[in-house]
């Protein structure tokens, strides 16, 4: 909190206080009056007029995510008035707004994504707590979460003259993440997250870093629980196959019918800056 407006906590003192109902009044307002898109544009015109209107305001935190509604095609046509929530996930936005400048990071959340084959994970630590079997082909599913943060903008109006940029910086991201997910044969997450962040910082000159959170969504063959498997005594070859009816086969070469964990899975978490990979971009 701000020494400005600390009095509101520490003395009850509500005098700082720009009560949240104004907050959100204003949010209608200035969605009137301005361009709400692209996200980066609003947040930074928003943050703006707090910090501008409020002097003891140092600071105006904004965030927006923003959904997916996508046009319908009805017989053939794009409809002109009709739209679906096209999946789960969001075009999220933070820009933190002070009166000297303007940090913003942009993002996508809750991209869930799959692919059947084309992924590995083998030569990790081995020891006592560990059941993970190596594999040399496996689903990798996971849910994106990934943001990039530009250099700092001086004012609104350096925002105002990016503007293109910003669409495009999502565009680019949301391509780079899927065509490396489909495309590269995954060494493992880390390394697969590690090669979006590159592209990213290459593709968009003025962002400084990139972040990604990927959890591990875990899909298993059924006859391969590792999670059973480890709550049984060594040695921990514990298996609940499909060969007790009619001796069928789903193990290896004959997988087919696989399982998804609902957990607890691992969440693998990247930040790279481009200071630390100049010499490679
Ligand atoms: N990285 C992966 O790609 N897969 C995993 C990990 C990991 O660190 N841990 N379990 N499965």
């Amino acid at each position: 909190m701000s020494k400005l407006t600390r009095p509101s906590y520490t003395r009850a003192d509500n005098s700082v206080v720009v009560a949240t109902d104004s907050m959100k009044n204003t949010v209608y307002i200035k969605a009137k009056e301005h361009p709400v898109t692209p996200p980066e544009l609003f947040a930074s015109i928003l943050g703006t007029h707090f910090v501008e209107t409020y002097p003891h305001i140092t600071t105006a935190n904004i965030k927006i995510i923003t959904h997916r509604w996508t046009r319908m095609t009805i017989d053939g046509k794009p409809h002109p008035h009709s739209f679906y929530r096209d999946g789960a996930e969001t075009r999220n936005v933070e820009a933190a707004v002070r009166k000297d400048g303007i940090d913003i990071s942009s993002g996508i959340a809750g991209l869930l994504v799959l692919k059947s084959t084309g992924s590995q994970f083998h030569g990790f630590v081995r020891d006592e707590y560990t059941t993970l079997p190596e594999v040399r082909d496996r689903i990798l599913s996971t849910d994106v979460d990934s943001s990039w943060n530009w250099k700092t903008f001086s004012s609104l109006s350096a925002v105002k003259d990016a503007i293109p940029k910003f669409d495009k910086a999502w565009t680019d991201a949301r391509a780079i993440t899927m065509k490396t997910f489909a495309e590269e044969n995954s060494p493992s997450v880390q390394n697969t997250m590690y090669k979006m962040c590159t592209q990213i910082l290459a593709a968009v000159p003025e962002v400084e870093t990139v972040d990604y959170a990927l959890p591990n969504k875990h899909y298993f063959e059924i006859g391969m629980f590792p999670c059973l498997s480890s709550i049984i005594e060594p040695p921990l070859t514990f298996s609940v196959d499909l060969s007790w009816h009619k001796g069928l086969k789903n193990t290896g070469k004959d997988a087919e019918v696989y399982a998804p964990q609902s957990g607890p899975n691992g969440l693998i978490k990247v930040t790279v800056a481009r200071s630390q990979i100049t010499s490679k971009l």
